[in-house]
């Protein structure tokens, strides 16, 4: 029995619903799947799916230290984020965001951060390494929400530029 066998099929919760609505209304057909358990963690999320971890796109959120703003990295689960390289190409160091901020600037909190449908425009970079695989899950808004995708979608929706994150 697969995780989606499980799935409750509707109503999603209502962050869930948030990006799935984000997703339809950027015109992409894919379907938000919520779990009867949460995906907290790259490798939770692995597991529910029955994919390698490498397949999970993570969305980190930072702070720039200097200006404030908002910076999202969406990385391969199986890559730790080099922070300096990040840095170097938006121009001013990484500092970590509290959840508080993460709520503020992306609408949803740790856990469950889509790579869209954000409450705030913020810098993005996504990880070459997924472009590695046919499809990729991300989170879908709740910590037991998920979305599969391709890369290139993921890239088109996130708009963000393309890097070597680790
Ligand atoms: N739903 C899962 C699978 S898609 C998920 O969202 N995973 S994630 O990797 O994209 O988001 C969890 C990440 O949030 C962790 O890898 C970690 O980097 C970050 N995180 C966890 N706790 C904190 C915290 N207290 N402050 C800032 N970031 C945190």
């Amino acid at each position: 029995m697969s995780a989606f066998d499980r799935a409750t099929p509707a109503p999603l919760s209502a962050s869930a619903q948030k990006v799935q609505d984000a997703i339809a209304a950027r015109g992409f057909p894919h379907r938000v799947f919520e779990l009867e358990a949460p995906v907290r963690t790259a490798a939770d999320a692995a597991r529910a799916v029955g994919c390698e971890v490498g397949r999970i796109a993570k969305s980190l959120v930072f702070r720039g230290a200097r200006t404030g703003r908002g910076v999202l990295v969406i990385t391969s689960g199986a890559n730790r984020v080099a922070e300096e390289k990040v840095a170097a190409l938006l121009g001013e160091p990484l500092a970590k965001a509290e959840p508080a901020f993460v709520r503020e600037a992306t609408g949803f909190a740790i856990g469950g951060v889509p790579p869209l449908g954000h409450a705030t425009r913020l810098e993005t970079f996504v990880d070459e390494d997924l472009l590695r695989y046919d499809s990729i899950w991300a989170a879908a808004g709740h910590p037991n929400a998920l979305f599969e995708l391709r890369p290139a979608e993921l890239l088109a929706m996130a708009g963000g530029r393309l890097m070597g994150v680790r």
